[in-house]
């Protein structure tokens, strides 16, 4: 089969997709339900229509665009996601849809006919930027999240998933978004690596074995406020002090496990009533810890936790613990694995088997089908920053790559 992918024109379609953002290039900002979000759903859902897919979403705005099979057999899925967290880059989740439709194009010109429908995903909310949780629409497709813990979520500003999911133009119960089991016969997720390994040994492709597990932890830390002067130091109960020892103790626990995969990041931190000459009274801080061992990264969970104790004593703060989510790890399925590495073979491309320290919809995905991802190098690994970049050389080897590989399990019954 003579596939060729239309970079000129996957390019001009990133470029395109990019510039619905809430901050200026470079940077991509398109938080989830957002005017520029559904503006980029827009546009993306009118290149799907372009190609002739079926379109549908659910309650929750998941997208399905639809390759009608021959045969009524369970579909092979694609997709990714395209909202960005603030100041983030413009290929992270938008190479695996826009990807992936232009590897069902290009399968479409090469006369190829599926015999299991192919179905591109656009997930809602991979990341946790609005609600909190990442991969909001991808759990509740899979069950991971059940429906009436999904509508107990609320945004920055106190407002309802419901609420906004119904402003955004979805409706319906968010029961009706789990899909049955079986709907997918395998699923196969492109993505950009978020890491420099594979440009670091010149790699084109890396072939996913496993995705890591992450916990999200918020704390509601609340001590004593005062005058920065007049308050002399053994009377305070300062919050910011109690949440910057806990943050350093964690962190120590990350880098004493011993493995370089335990990995802990506080990247939200408020401090509250924020002036400088102001003692801190109350803090929320937020933890995501992740590991492709569980029990490694539990045990980081566990470090946090005392010294939570520690600091209520010897502090004399008041500690409430938001769990946002602890996930298993995934481990990607030996067929869909197979495949990918099949496609690279078909199209001479050499591959690299690796873990995925990021966490991606397919982490949900593998609960409900057959699922592997596939990576394409990205400079320096840079990612959820402005510098993100991957060329269009590696992009269109990951689509083709994938183009063949949606051939190959659409093929098999
Ligand atoms: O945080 C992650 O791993 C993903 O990029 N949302
Ligand atoms: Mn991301
Ligand atoms: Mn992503």
């Amino acid at each position: 089969m003579n596939l060729t992918i239309d970079s000129v024109r996957l390019t001009r379609e990133l470029e395109q997709l990019a510039s619905y953002s809430d901050t200026p290039a470079p940077s991509v900002t398109r938080v989830v339900f957002s005017p520029a979000d559904l503006a980029a759903r827009a546009y993306v859902k009118s290149l799907c229509g372009d190609a002739g897919l079926t379109l549908r979403e659910d309650a929750v705005g998941n997208t399905f665009a639809r390759w009608q099979g021959s045969e009524p057999h369970a579909a092979v899925g694609t997709g990714s996601h395209i909202d960005a967290i603030p100041h983030a880059g413009r290929y992270d989740g938008t190479v695996g849809v826009l990807g992936g439709l232009e590897a069902i194009r290009a399968l479409q010109r090469a006369r190829f006919h599926p015999r299991r429908s192919v179905e591109l995903l656009l997930f809602t909310s991979e990341e946790p930027t609005r609600f909190g949780i990442g991969c909001l629409g991808s759990r509740l497709l899979s069950g991971s999240l059940t429906a009436a813990a999904g509508g107990t979520l609320r945004d920055m500003g106190g407002a309802t998933l419901d609420e906004v999911r119904a402003t955004a133009g979805f409706s319906g119960p968010l029961e009706s978004v789990r899909l049955p089991p079986g709907y997918y016969s395998s699923f196969v997720e492109l993505h950009i690596e978020q890491g420099p390994l594979l440009e670091r040994v010149n790699m084109p492709i890396g072939v996913v074995t496993a995705i890591a597990a992450p916990a999200s932890v918020r704390l509601w830390i609340e001590g004593e406020g005062g005058h920065a002067g007049a308050v002399l130091m053994p009377q305070r109960r300062d919050a910011f002090l109690a949440a910057a020892e806990i943050a350093l103790e964690v962190e120590n626990a990350a880098r004493s496990t011993g493995f370089i995969d335990t990995v802990a990041t506080s990247g939200v931190c408020d401090v509250f009533p924020g002036a400088i000459n102001s003692i801190p009274s109350k803090v929320k801080i937020e933890f995501d810890i992740r590991d492709v061992e569980r029990d490694r990264r539990d045990g980081v969970l566990a470090a946090l936790d005392a010294a939570c104790d520690e600091a209520r004593t010897r502090r004399g703060v008041s500690i409430r613990k938001d769990v946002l989510n602890i996930d298993d790890p995934a481990t990607c399925d030996a067929a869909a694995v197979a495949a990918l590495v099949g496609a690279c073979a078909a199209h001479g491309f050499q591959h690299q088997l690796m873990v995925s320290r990021a966490y991606h919809d397919s982490l949900f995905m593998s609960r409900i089908a057959p699922t592997a991802m596939l990576f394409i190098p990205c400079r320096n690994g840079y990612s959820h920053r402005p510098e993100e970049y991957a060329s269009a050389e590696a992009i269109a080897a990951g689509a083709l790559v994938l183009a063949e590989a949606l051939a190959s399990l659409s093929s098999a019954l």
